[in-house]
């Protein structure tokens, strides 16, 4: 008998998705023997935590889990694959059996799915191949010293993914589910790769997208918001779009419903059991659970509910009464506008009259930007960009199209800073250049969606179709310029068959978005002294009406400055008639142009007589007006020597004016700015005793800050990272005082590994620790972020450490930490250790971390402790005393919380155990 497919029961009712795979796999206490079995069982490293692999080692496990969940009511079970890609089976060196994990994680879900479905074909069960965003982000450096730096690309993601998802569709899966999406630019991999997979294996499969909010902003870690990750993935053929992870379903309903408004698709949802607590774990009954789930289906916000860390099937088993009778939501209209996105969305809707697109980062067009660009600084090229976004540009436009620079080399260069700077990220981008593959380089590199720059029919309708179709691939918005095989059209007929004949070819032949059409036709400049240019202004302006008519939803830019070339050297002339243009060309539908942002000259400020002059030329009023213009200009110039705009920068340094020292420096911290870094540090050391007082007292009251407003949500990731390196600036300043601070022949007062652990990326706590315990003489061994326990264990030893540091923001590090000091107890080792990091605590550190390891596991409360608490731990005759104390209260806190407490071991009996495992 025919079954429903999931398109049509969608439209009946609330689907139920199953609850979390990890959480039912810890019930089973499983060892490393079990993830081994005979198959891995010479393996090198630690492979217990590879969840996925048991689908080869353990598959009844996870039989039985799949059988739990579709007995508590699951219409779709996920396959166990969430990390069965190359890129994070590497961790565990099993990279080369994914396709296999895959097929075999597919074949089980598959039988048990049928099985059901056999029993009861009134409700079939789906199969949704799990495809997670891996232990890598695309858009963010893992290297504080590099921000340029990417430890994976796109193509290579891509490519993992295909891998995945070829297998997860020739096995069977029934839909796709990209999940846990933190990173934009990881979800546009994987799209591509499920638009790849599925025309490979020819089997086309809904695609569901399920994205994480990071914090209470509810931003992705990546920084975007949701309704810019909404334009970032508009171009993909999407079922369903949610929310999973993140937080407990009462605290997720706010972003949810604000998704459920925008998103044209299905909504889903599987929060976590609640928050967790100062353990990491999830202690929301089902009940509970289930009662704020209630509020997401009484308000008609989702389609499909599941849940995620901590749920298990007597949470999803809840969810039978709450959706029985219940009408599904319908999903909103699909908007009507052009969207495009940075951090934060930017719809382009009828109330902005017009986007200015700023010009300034472009190699042909600035002669200060190719010589930062050439000279590789890239600080101060980053702070063009930054101030045309403080000046008000909606979108960037960045051009590389030099001769002597490598274009692909510096646009991914210049667009991975652009990533790290949250101030400049904020807005859309647009990639200019004439070289397709610097703008394919361009799009792989942005998490946002952007505006190509540009694409025409000079040379033909194949190029201009494959240009647009990739494009269109890799979720962009396109400049068509005016240009055919003929050449550049500069008449408005010409102008209007161009452009008229390039909209049908990406509308009917493409499948091109309309709303997502941009239309050159080609700013030249006037009053060259050419009689045929004369009319240029005109044409443009005459074809923006005809093109605002007769193109349903395209819209019109043109590059502005383009216009007043001949008036190079007089700024006023230049502006002016920009202005005057503008006026006449928005009045007829123009609603964007690359412009200098920072012009200041509007159209009712520009004097009559001058005004007159200009419009003669703009608007082609008499033939000498060219002529006449030229001579205003020439007066013009004599009157206003040296009177150029200068003023917006006077604005921007108000916060330095009657401010004190720490008042700025908390500004520039909190702001990441480090152009006045060096002088305020000057200041503050005339000031203060010495320069390490400067770090522990007006720079961490400026990262105390920053921690509060990042708490409260009123930061957001990308600018804490960029906190952070302003923070290092800073410290780097003050460094050489330091050293001269240091009394001579001052010995090194030990060696701290510091390291933020593996699946975390976090570490503005980690470097602020190394700066403190720096300061205070001891030698930093900083061994970054996401660093597996193998190497700390390794390093440690190898370097004969005396204190290791372990820091972590998430809640998973907490896991990763015991892990890793299980590790040091296995070595044999005897080195105290530091937990530091948002989730850390001072129970979990005592119930869960103490006890696996016989040395002293120290909890720290800030980074003011460190130095103090390591000075006790180093020093013969305090540290009995210390550790005393220390365990007394950790065994006090596990006297109050028995039932939680894990064993605590001795180093014979970890001795003991090692053998056991590894013989
Ligand atoms: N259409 C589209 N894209 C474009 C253009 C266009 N991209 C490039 C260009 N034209 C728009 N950008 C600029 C940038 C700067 C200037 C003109 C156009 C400019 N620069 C000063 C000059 O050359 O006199 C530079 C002075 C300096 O060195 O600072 O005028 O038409 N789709």
């Amino acid at each position: 008998m025919q079954t429903k497919t999931i398109q049509q029961l969608v439209r009946e009712r609330i689907l139920v998705l199953d609850g979390a795979m990890g959480t039912m796999i810890q019930q089973y206490n499983l060892s490393e023997a079990d993830f081994r079995g005979t198959r891995f069982k010479d393996a090198k490293g630690q492979l217990k935590g590879n969840n996925d692999l048991l689908c080869l080692t353990r598959p009844e496990v996870i039989e039985d889990i799949h059988r739990k969940y579709l007995e508590a009511g699951a219409d779709i079970i996920e396959t166990n694959t969430f990390n069965a890609t190359s890129v994070s089976m590497a961790d565990y060196h099993v990279e080369a059996y994914c396709r296999e994990i895959n097929l075999a994680a597919v074949r089980l879900a598959r039988r048990i799915a049928d099985e059901f479905t056999a029993m009861n074909p009134e409700k079939p069960r789906f199969v949704a191949g799990s495809v997670g965003p891996t232990n890598k982000t695309c858009s963010m450096s893992p290297d504080v010293n590099n921000p340029a730096f990417r430890a994976l690309t796109f193509d290579e993601l891509q490519a993992a993914y295909c891998e995945q998802m070829e297998a997860l569709l020739e096995g069977g899966v029934d839909t796709l589910l990209i999940e846990t999406i933190f990173d934009t630019l990881n979800a546009k991999a994987a799209i591509r790769a499920a638009e790849l997979s599925m025309e490979k294996t020819g089997r086309k499969v809904p695609l569901m997208l399920s994205v994480t909010v990071s914090d209470v902003g509810g931003r992705t870690l990546s920084g975007q918001t949701l309704d810019a990750f909404l334009a970032s993935v508009e171009h993909a053929d999407i079922f369903s779009i949610g929310l999973n992870c993140s937080f407990g379903a009462r605290q997720l309903k706010p972003f949810l419903e604000r998704l459920a408004a925008r998103a044209p698709y299905y909504i889903s949802a599987y929060p976590n059991a609640g928050l967790p607590n100062t353990l990491g774990q999830y202690d929301q009954t089902p009940e509970d659970m289930a009662a704020e789930v209630k509020e997401y289906i009484d308000e008609g916000l989702v389609n499909i509910i599941g849940g995620c860390c901590g749920t298990t099937e007597k949470y999803i088993a809840k969810y039978q009464d709450l959706i029985r009778g219940v009408q599904p939501r319908v999903p909103v209209q699909p908007h009507k506008y052009m969207w495009l996105s940075g951090l934060e969305l930017l719809e382009v809707s009828p109330e902005i009259n017009f986007v200015n697109v700023g010009e300034r980062c472009n190699v042909a067009g600035s002669r200060k930007f190719l010589r930062l660009i050439n000279e590789k600084k890239y600080e101060e090229a980053l702070s063009i960009a930054r101030k045309q976004v403080e000046d008000g540009a909606l979108i960037l436009d960045i051009n590389m199209d030099d001769g002597l620079l490598d274009a692909v080399e510096e646009m991914t260069t210049f667009l991975n800073l652009v990533a790290s700077e949250p101030e400049i990220a904020r807005v859309p981008l647009m990639i200019d250049s004439s070289k397709w593959d610097v703008i394919r380089a361009g799009l792989k590199c942005v998490q946002g969606k952007c505006i190509v720059n540009s694409i025409s029919l000079k040379e033909g309708e194949d190029v201009f179709m494959a240009h647009a179709r990739e494009v269109k691939e890799l979720g962009a918005a396109v400049i068509v310029m005016a240009f055919d095989e003929k050449g550049q059209a500069d008449t408005f007929s010409r102008k209007i068959e161009v452009c008229e004949r390039a909209y049908h070819i990406l509308v009917d032949k493409v499948g091109f978005n309309p709303h997502d059409i941009i239309f050159d036709p080609n700013v030249l400049a006037v009053a060259t002294g050419i009689e045929e240019h004369n009319n240029y202004a005109v044409d443009f302006i005459q074809a923006t009406g005809w093109i605002r008519k007769h193109l349903p939803g395209a819209h019109v830019s043109g590059g502005v400055s383009n216009l007043s070339f001949s008036f190079r050297g007089n700024n006023y002339i230049r502006e002016a008639m920009h202005a005057v243009f503008l006026y006449h060309a928005i009045q007829q539908g123009m609603d964007m142009g690359i412009v200098n942002p920072a012009t200041s000259v509007l159209y009712t400020d520009i004097p009559q007589d001058i005004l007159e002059r200009i419009e003669d030329v703009v608007l082609n009023r008499r033939p000498d007006a060219a002529e006449r213009l030229i001579e205003t200009a020439e007066r013009l110039k004599r009157e206003k020597e040296g009177t150029d705009s200068q003023e917006g920068h006077e604005a921007q340094l108000l916060w330095r004016k009657d401010t004190t020292v720490e008042e700025r420096l908390q500004y520039a911290l909190v702001k990441g700015l480090s152009d006045y870094l060096e002088e305020d540090l000057q200041e503050a050391l005339s000031r203060y005793p010495n320069a390490v007082s400067i770090i522990e007292g007006p720079l961490m009251a400026g990262m105390n800050h920053v921690g509060d407003l990042f708490g409260s949500g009123k930061m957001f990731l990308p600018q804490v990272v960029k906190t952070a390196r302003t923070m290092k600036k800073a410290v780097a300043i003050l460094q050489p005082y330091i050293e001269a601070e240091k009394q001579e022949g001052a010995r090194s007062a030990g060696k701290v590994l510091v390291a933020t652990v593996k699946g975390d990326v976090h570490d503005i706590g980690k470097n602020i620790v190394s700066v403190v315990m720096a300061c205070n003489n001891y030698e930093i061994i900083d061994l970054g972020v996401m660093v597996p326990a193998e190497k700390i264990v390794e390093t440690a030893i190898r370097e004969k450490v005396d204190i290791v540091g372990l820091s972590g923001l998430i809640t998973p590090s907490l896991e990763e930490m015991v892990h890793v000091v299980t590790e040091l107890q296995r070595a044999g080792l005897d080195i105290p250790v530091m937990i530091g990091g948002a989730t850390t605590s001072k129970l979990h550190t005592a119930l869960k971390i103490a006890p696996v390891y016989h040395a002293p596991v120290v909890y720290m409360k800030d980074a003011s402790q460190n130095a103090l608490v390591a000075a006790k731990l180093l020093n013969a005759e305090q540290r009995p005393a210390f550790v005393e104390a220390l365990n007394e209260e950790y065994q006090a806190l596990r006297d109050k919380n028995k039932q939680k407490v894990v064993k605590t071991v001795s180093l014979e009996e970890a001795k003991k155990n090692k053998l056991n495992l590894w013989d």
